[in-house]
């Protein structure tokens, strides 16, 4: 078993922000190659999958239908959709302030929106059943596979956050985690100015990592192959297909452009849901719970099964 090593004292989440330094945590030397289209993905790609952990596709969706998910995010943000009960997820520096905001200052520093499937068609086209994503996702699992996960990432100009260094099977109670993917869109241009995706090639092959909760649920920064890094710039219309295993993470949007993203997981028909102890014998922290669940540093014999 691997053991994390503790922070000499607890830092709250505000102390957290302030004292790390991105740059220290992300390089941009390095560049993930970016395949033309899902076409290329052959079986050379498929290996690089297997190496890797990802893959980075440019059009996996037309422009007309980046237009109609950008449009139904906006109706989202905006609340012109009646009867939606995701969730809209503020910006770090808007959550005291968020019950007192109009929908537009809403709707200009929401960090996340949530579970919008089922109240979205034009998202939902693409989430569910689309021909081009659905024809990837079973290439790369070797099998179907059904959605267990929904959100749209968005990092507003200058305000957007990082994510910090993660594994997303970590957030999720299903098994083998190697047999989740995660499908990462970008809506508009991402790019390493606006906080694009970066990623550890072959960090997946290592299995489940042990999570910490300091910025947010992540991987302890001291243990980020940083060196490794490699930047995964996007166009609209381009996906960034990855294991649930791989080590990636986004830093903060410092510059003026938007950055919009959808991202959906998918988990294959073997797929079985785990409990939340079986969960957190793989995201342990010494005896305690420290996965992405709730549930955080409850020692493992007090975590309801
Ligand atoms: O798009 C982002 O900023 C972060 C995406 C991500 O890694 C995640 O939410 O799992």
């Amino acid at each position: 078993m691997t053991t994390v090593a503790a922070h000499a004292a607890p830092i709250g989440r505000a102390n957290a922000r302030s004292l790390y330094d991105s740059h220290d945590l992300y390089r941009y030397d390095r560049t993930a190659p970016l395949l033309p289209g899902p076409d290329a993905v052959d079986a050379a790609a498929r290996e690089a999958f297997a190496r890797d952990g990802f893959l980075a596709v440019a059009n996996v969706l037309t422009p007309d239908e980046v237009a109609e998910a950008t449009q139904g995010l906006d109706d989202l943000l905006h609340a012109r959709l009646p009867g939606y009960e995701g969730i809209l997820q503020p910006e770090y520096e808007y959550r005291e302030r968020w019950p007192e905001m109009s929908q537009a200052e809403k709707a200009a520093a929401t960090r996340k929106v949530w579970r919008f499937v089922d109240y979205e068609p034009r998202n939902r086209r693409i989430a569910i059943g689309h021909p081009v994503l659905e024809g990837l996702i079973t290439k790369l699992l070797g099998e179907p596979a059904h959605l267990i996960q929904d959100m749209a990432l968005l990092k507003p100009p200058h305000i957007g956050s990082e994510k910090p260094w993660h594994q997303d099977a970590a957030y999720f109670g299903w098994y083998p985690p190697e047999k989740i993917l995660g499908v990462w869109i970008a809506l508009d241009p991402a790019t390493p100015e606006n906080g694009c995706m970066h990623a550890i090639p072959g960090t997946h092959r290592s299995g489940p990592a042990p999570h910490v909760h300091v910025r947010d649920c992540q991987l302890p920064d001291e243990r980020v192959a940083v060196d490794q890094d490699v930047v995964v710039p996007l166009p609209p219309g381009g996906a960034m297909l990855f294991s649930a295993l791989l080590h990636h993470g986004t830093p903060p949007n410092q510059s003026p452009a938007r950055r919009w993203a959808v991202q959906f997981h998918y988990a294959a028909a073997s797929c079985r849901e785990i409990t939340r102890r079986e969960h957190a014998d793989l995201f342990f922290e010494g005896d305690r719970y420290a996965g992405c669940r709730g549930g955080t540093g409850t020692p493992l014999a007090e975590l309801e099964p």
